[in-house]
């Protein structure tokens, strides 16, 4: 088989999307180039369904779907969301499915500790087995300028609000995914702020939108989309949502988020979708519905305005969008 290896600043034009470009060329002024990309053929992605089997909360698939959450397009074609991913972690190409193939999702378990009534650890399929799951539709998009519509399964993050039990002076919770440099190549490009970490308010932590996310699609999510568990906070810019999440920590202080780490002036802690700030290299005005060719114009918090906008009254001197 001719499998064809690029590195990062070789992808075709039309997969050298804006987060991706400013990666490459940061890769480029590093010592170290190297492998940016993993550069794995898309055709040769996805025979991940087979671990599924193996999951041990199955049973608990499909999740009853929640219908207070509707959409106004139709859902991104399955194959397409699982073989269009953003997982630095593994490299800057959006077709990282099969690299990610090489995470290890079980035993998971999940550390809650910093400003909390007591810290504790958990394994992910207690703590899904406790809180149960349900499924929502939710529109997601990306800093990138493009968007898809998913079928998550999981379950309101205020459930794991409750059993961590922040203390009142806790205001912010930062979520850090796996640090694992031998699986993850990506993890070893020094010049990244490793491990990917995001932040949100207590009070953002808490909104019913909020969504920590175990499926896609009526089954336990594949490895590239953050398994076993990732946030969903679908008003907010893909990037908020963090994947394959091993500690909450519950803080007073601002977390330092990956994204802001690595160049603030782009991409801000709020990170909130508003069509008429635009990123400083690209416009935010319309976004591609990926699988479809079609451009429509983006909607401000992503359409969940009418849920979110109280969330930030007060607010308006901070930077509030990307
Ligand atoms: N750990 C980790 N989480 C991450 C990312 C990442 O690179 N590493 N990328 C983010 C970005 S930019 C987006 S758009 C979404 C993509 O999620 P998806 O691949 O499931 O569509 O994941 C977010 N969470
Ligand atoms: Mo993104």
């Amino acid at each position: 088989m001719n499998v064809i290896r690029r590195r990062g600043w070789e992808i075709p034009e039309r997969e050298a999307t804006p987060e991706h470009v400013f990666l490459s060329r940061r890769a480029l002024l590093g010592a170290a180039a190297g492998a940016v990309a993993m550069g794995i053929a898309p055709d040769a992605a996805l025979a991940q369904r087979v671990t599924d089997q193996l999951d041990p909360t199955i049973d608990l698939y499909p999740a009853k779907r929640n219908e207070k959450y509707t959409l106004d397009r139709p859902l991104t074609d399955e194959k397409m969301n699982a073989n269009y991913n953003n997982f630095f972690d593994f490299g800057s190409s959006k077709h990282i499915a099969k690299a990610a193939q090489a995470l290890k999702i079980r035993p998971w378990t999940i550390k809650i500790d910093g400003m909390v009534e007591k810290p504790f650890e958990i394994g992910v399929d207690d703590l899904i087995r406790k809180v149960g799951i349900e499924e929502r539709l939710y529109r997601m998009r990306c800093v990138e300028a493009w968007s898809m519509t998913i079928p998550w399964s999981g379950f309101q993050m205020s459930k794991l609000m409750e059993l961590a039990k922040p203390l009142g002076s806790a205001k912010y919770v930062r979520m850090e995914t796996f640090l694992d440099k031998a699986l993850a190549p990506g993890q070893r490009q020094a010049f990244l702020p490793w491990p990917y970490t995001e932040g949100l308010t207590i009070a953002e932590a808490n909104h019913e939108l909020t969504f920590l996310v175990t499926g896609t699609y009526g089954k336990p999510a594949p490895k590239q989309h953050g398994a076993p568990l990732r946030l969903a906070v679908p008003w907010k810019y893909g990037f908020k949502s963090v994947k394959s999440i091993v500690r909450f920590n519950f803080t007073d202080k601002r977390p330092n988020t990956f994204w802001e780490a690595l160049q603030s002036s782009e991409y801000g802690f709020w990170a909130n979708v508003n069509p008429q700030v635009a990123h400083p290299r690209w416009s935010q005005a319309t976004e591609e519905i990926l699988g479809t060719g079609e451009r429509k114009p983006t909607v401000i918090f992503n359409g969940y305005g009418e849920y979110v906008a109280d969330l930030y009254k007060g607010l308006e001197k901070e930077r509030l969008w990307a």
